[in-house]
């Protein structure tokens, strides 16, 4: 097989990276490895930037979640049990989408299928290869086959535990990380949402979070202990310990009922640098992983893909090639920003079982700055909107 650039990864990342290169008519290949039913299986995002909002619909991929989705203007933080709001809106302008990544994922395939798309779903054993030179190459598995695929550029699509990070040479790559001493134990229930907007809630028995995906579909998290597993929460502990660490007046609405998917996810802040070698690109969680805190990593991937294809597409139509030079450098500039405010909400809104005094009084006082001063509020809410591309 020939394509011009081979995608590795069906995730948000490299099904909307070959959607953009398709629509200016380079032609791609994505090898996936799971089976299409297992991608769409996975509960994962739920906030998008209005960035990301605005190139989800310039790819074709936009119209259910403007129907479905959920435009907001703030979102509330609290801090043992008293909540504030921030308004994003009268702080900077802007407003997030609550609209979850598993539809995204699903109105990406979509467009992907009507735009004729090769999708290689079940391919094992991806490997890269010539990536110095400028004849790439990638071979896999297909139905117990051996395949091969030559391209001019790769696109490492593939998330953190993928191959193509592992292809830059480990002299070559720098890789920065933060493992954070616990989980986030995380519900979908079919139930009201607790409130009209997200709440951030730091409390002394540790962080929460009440989230949504729809009216009628609720997306809850607490803080764990890295020991603990789903088997560990049956529903009704989860319940009760998030109503001890949301506001008092949003505990006694909350609606409570069965999870429908009950997961634990452990935190990483971590970055590899470059985000390139050779003819390889990495984008998304291939290159670097945020917290879930500050709802960064889809939204991150996007920014990425902007860039990369923005640089592909520059490379096919006037051979410059000066933009794919960059690419690295342009993305790690916004990736580095958003890695810090993910890292310093996380400081922030946790409980560290190694804090002490000093350091909750840090927290205490961060909280308070964030509702007595606009000028905090607007820092805070340019970052969660979204930093321009
Ligand atoms: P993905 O990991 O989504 O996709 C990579 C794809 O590559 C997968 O389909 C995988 O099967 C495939 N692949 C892997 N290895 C391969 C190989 N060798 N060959 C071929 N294919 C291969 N972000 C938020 O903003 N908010 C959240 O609440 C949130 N929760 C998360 C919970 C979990 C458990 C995880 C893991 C991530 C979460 N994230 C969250 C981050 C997440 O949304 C990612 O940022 C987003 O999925 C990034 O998309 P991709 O870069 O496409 O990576
Ligand atoms: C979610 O809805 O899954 C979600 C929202 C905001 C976050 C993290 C997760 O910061």
């Amino acid at each position: 097989m020939r394509t011009e650039v081979a995608i590795i990864g069906g995730g948000p990342s490299g099904l909307l990276l070959s959607q953009r290169l398709m629509q200016a008519g380079i032609g791609t290949v994505v090898l996936e490895r799971q089976s299409r039913d297992h991608v769409l299986s996975r509960i994962r995002a739920g906030v998008l930037e209005w960035g990301t909002v605005e190139v989800l619909r310039a790819a074709g991929a936009g119209d259910r979640m403007d129907r479905e989705g959920q435009i907001h203007d703030g979102c509330w933080l609290s801090s043992e049990g008293e909540r504030f709001r921030i308004d994003f809106r009268a702080a900077c302008g802007r407003s997030v989408m609550v609209y979850g990544q598993t539809e995204i994922t699903r109105d990406l395939y979509a467009a992907q299928d009507a735009a004729g798309a090769v999708i290689v779903h079940r391919a094992t054993d991806v490997a890269l290869h010539d990536l110095d030179t400028d004849r790439p190459r990638v071979t896999w598995t297909e139905d117990g086959q051996p395949r091969e695929l030559t391209c001019d550029y790769v696109a490492g699509c593939d998330g953190f535990h993928g191959v193509s990070r592992q292809a830059i040479p480990a002299a070559a790559r720098t890789e920065y990380e933060r493992v954070y001493p616990f989980g986030w134990l995380g519900i979908l229930a079919r139930t009201r949402p607790a409130a009209d907007e997200l709440i951030y809630a730091a409390h002394a028995r540790g962080f929460a979070l009440s989230s949504m995906r729809n009216p009628r579909l609720s997306r809850h998290y607490i803080q764990v202990p890295l020991s603990d597993g789903p088997e560990d929460w049956p529903d009704a502990a989860f319940w009760d310990e998030l109503r001890r660490r949301l506001p008092a007046e949003v505990a006694a609405g909350l609606e409570i009922g069965p999870s429908i998917e009950k997961s634990v996810a452990p935190l990483r802040s971590f970055v590899c640098t470059p985000m390139q070698w050779g003819r390889l690109f990495l984008c998304g969680d291939a290159a670097h992983i945020v917290p879930p805190t500050g709802a960064k990593g889809l939204n991150l991937a996007v920014g990425d893909v902007v860039y990369l294809s923005e640089a592909l597409i520059a490379r096919y139509r006037s051979g410059d090639a000066g933009r794919l030079a960059g690419y690295s450098d342009r993305a790690l500039a916004r990736v580095w920003r958003a890695m810090r405010f993910s890292w310093s909400l996380t400081m922030l809104m946790h409980r560290f079982p190694d804090h002490d005094a000093w350091e909750r009084r840090m927290q205490d006082a961060g909280l308070d700055d964030l509702q007595r001063s606009d000028a905090v509020r607007r820092v805070f809410a340019e970052a969660y909107t979204g930093l321009p591309f």
